[in-house]
This record gives structure tokens, C-alpha cells and sequence, in this order.
């Protein structure tokens, strides 16, 4: 059990390019309106809100390579790097609030720089590790992980504004939760690269605290590293986090969502998180927006030192009467 406490930096990046739907560039600016910075300072956490990037516009973003928007995607996600390497170098835990799962580039990018090795667990309905050229719909935000494996480098082409990409990730070193929606080139992939993958089956076959167990013992089984964690808000069952650009059917319950937060947490490890595609527009009611907000709120807070058994600061004194 650990009570020691977190130093949090808060990374906004409001950008949607990386896919076709509106609405998600909102998602950093609700995810604080639910209270995100000052829960995380009632338990205990020293935060630091970096605030919202700004990107770059660009006139012309033809297609690359069924790239869609690859100078919009590209220079955003540069910058994401450089802010999310200045967090870390100010020894703070990152988390940046998207946005859609592109900036997964610019985020992991970012963290490897400032900490060379990490692990990648990435929780997420899809694999979003499409190459360019195996990509059925051209949107970066089903790719980034293409785009950051060492094994794949060989097989990503030329884009603009891509160059400064060095690929930074193992692929022994990244582990999925969640898989329920994989295409057939992405399954290829996964399997010719050896990847670690929980599908929602294996959650199924296993519960989730075994699936957590089994994922701590693949990352940790020569070095412990700084673990990077990616989670996607469509992981969660779309009962739960309706305003999503692109809901799966069967996903994790609540209570499972929160389950991963809390290992991840308490392995002591967690060096930066993302949290990605709460798209506002998606949501048909309010209470849709509410709760997918809600839940990406206590995901975060789950990583972060939040117990369903509830929490005590350590210099706690009874009154006495
Ligand atoms: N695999 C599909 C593609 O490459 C769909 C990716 C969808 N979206 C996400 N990613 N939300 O997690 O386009
Ligand atoms: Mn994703
Ligand atoms: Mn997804
Ligand atoms: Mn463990």
C-alpha cells in the first residue's frame, strides 16, 4: 500500500485530425470542469496544470499515403513531445488530457526522450497500430503505435512532418487491455511482433485481477520500467462512456477500468498517462457526456492514489474532546 504522494503535471492538447469527428479537441477543457485538478489535490497530490497547446493550422493537408492530414498530425504531435519532455524533466508524473489517440506519438515520443526505456500499456478497444500502409481508414488516431515500435520501423514510409518520429518502443515492452475491435492487418501485426495482448476474452477467461497480475509480471520480467499508460475512454463499455468517437459493444465495466488504474498505480511505475477520445458531441444526452466525463475523471484519479476502500492523509489526527 503506498500513501507516498504524487507529483502530477497536466498537459491539455485539443486536437481532433487525427480522426474525422468534431467534438473531441473539448475534451481536456471538461475533463477539468469535472473537478480533475482539485480532486486530485484533496488526495494528496501536488499538481501543476501546464494548460492547453496550440496547433498549428495548415491550408493544404492532402492525404499521404491514405495519411489523412499528416502536417496537422505530424507538427501537433512534435509538440506534444517537447511538452511532455519538459514535464518529465521537471520530475513530474505527465498526464495529458486529449484529444483523439494520435497524440499517443507525441506523448510517448516525449516520455522515452526524457526516459529512454519504458513500458507501454496501452487500454483501448482498438490496437490502434495500423501502419500507414495497412491503415483501412487513413486516420492516424488507429496507427500511433505503428509509428513508435522499434520492429516496425522498416515498414513506415516517408510522411511530411513525420521525420522527427525515431521509433522508441519494444515490442516486448508493451502490453494491450481491452481488444475487442482488431483488424484483420492489425491481428497480423500483434501476432508476427510477439505482442502481450489482453483481449476482452482473456479479461472474460481470466478477471481483470489476473489479467493485471499477468501484465505486471510480463513488464517486470527482466527491468522494472517507467510504464506508460494509454488509456483510451472507449476501453471502457459504452453504457458507461457513450461520448466516444467510435463506441465498441462489450467493453470493460467500470469497476474493471478502475481495477487497472489501481494496479498501475500502487506497482509505484506510472511515469505518464493518457487519457484520450471523450468526444462531447458524441454524447446524445447530457447524462452520456456526464458520465464518460465522470469516468475518464476517475480513471485518472485511480492512477493517482484514489481507493475504493477509501483514503486517509498520513498526518491525520483523530479529534480528540
Ligand atoms: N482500426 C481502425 C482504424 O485504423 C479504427 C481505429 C479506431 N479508433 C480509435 N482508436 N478510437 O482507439 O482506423
Ligand atoms: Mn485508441
Ligand atoms: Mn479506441
Ligand atoms: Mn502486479
Amino acid at each position: 500500500k503506498r500513501s507516498h504522494h504524487h507529483s502530477v503535471g497536466i498537459i491539455g492538447a485539443p486536437f481532433s485530425k487525427g480522426q474525422p469527428r468534431d467534438g473531441v479537441e473539448r475534451g481536456p477543457d471538461l475533463i477539468r470542469s469535472a473537478g480533475l485538478v482539485e480532486k486530485l489535490k484533496a488526495q494528496g497530490c501536488d499538481v501543476k496544470d501546464y494548460g492547453n497547446l496550440m496547433f498549428e493550422e495548415f491550408s493544404s493537408d492532402e492525404p499521404i499515403s491514405r495519411v489523412k492530414r499528416p502536417r496537422a498530425v505530424g507538427r501537433a504531435n512534435e509538440r506534444l513531445a517537447g511538452a511532455v519532455e519538459e514535464v518529465k524533466k521537471e520530475g513530474r508524473t505527465c498526464v495529458m488530457l486529449g484529444g483523439d489517440h494520435s497524440l499517443a506519438i507525441g506523448s510517448i515520443h516525449g516520455h522515452a526522450a526524457a526516459q529512454k526505456d519504458l513500458s507501454v500499456v496501452w487500454v483501448d478497444a482498438h490496437a490502434d497500430i495500423n501502419t500507414p500502409l495497412t491503415s483501412p481508414t487513413g486516420n492516424v488516431h488507429g496507427q500511433p503505435m505503428s509509428y513508435l515500435i522499434r520492429e516496425l520501423h522498416s515498414k513506415i514510409p516517408v510522411i511530411p512532418n513525420f521525420s522527427w518520429i525515431k521509433p522508441c518502443v519494444s515490442a516486448k515492452d508493451v502490453v494491450y487491455i481491452g481488444l475487442r475491435d482488431v483488424d484483420p492487418e492489425e491481428h497480423y501485426i500483434l501476432k508476427y511482433l510477439g505482442i502481450k495482448v489482453f483481449s476482452m476474452t482473456d479479461v472474460d477467461h481470466l478477471g481483470i485481477a489476473r489479467v493485471m497480475e499477468e501484465t505486471c509480471d510480463h513488464m517486470f520480467s527482466k527491468v522494472k520500467k517507467p510504464i506508460h499508460l494509454s488509456y483510451d475512454i472507449d476501453a471502457l463499455d459504452p453504457s458507461i462512456s457513450p461520448a466516444t468517437g467510435t463506441p465498441v459493444i462489450g467493453g470493460l465495466t467500470y469497476r474493471e477500468g478502475v481495477y487497472v488504474t489501481e494496479h498501475i498505480c500502487q506497482t509505484g511505475l506510472l511515469s505518464a498517462l493518457d487519457m484520450v477520445e471523450v468526444n462531447p458531441k458524441r454524447g446524445k444526452t447530457e447524462e452520456e457526456v456526464r458520465s464518460t466525463v465522470s469516468a475518464a475523471v476517475d480513471l485518472v484519479l485511480g492512477c493517482f492514489g484514489r481507493l475504493r476502500e477509501g483514503n486517509h492523509r498520513a498526518d491525520y489526527r483523530m479529534p480528540e474532546p
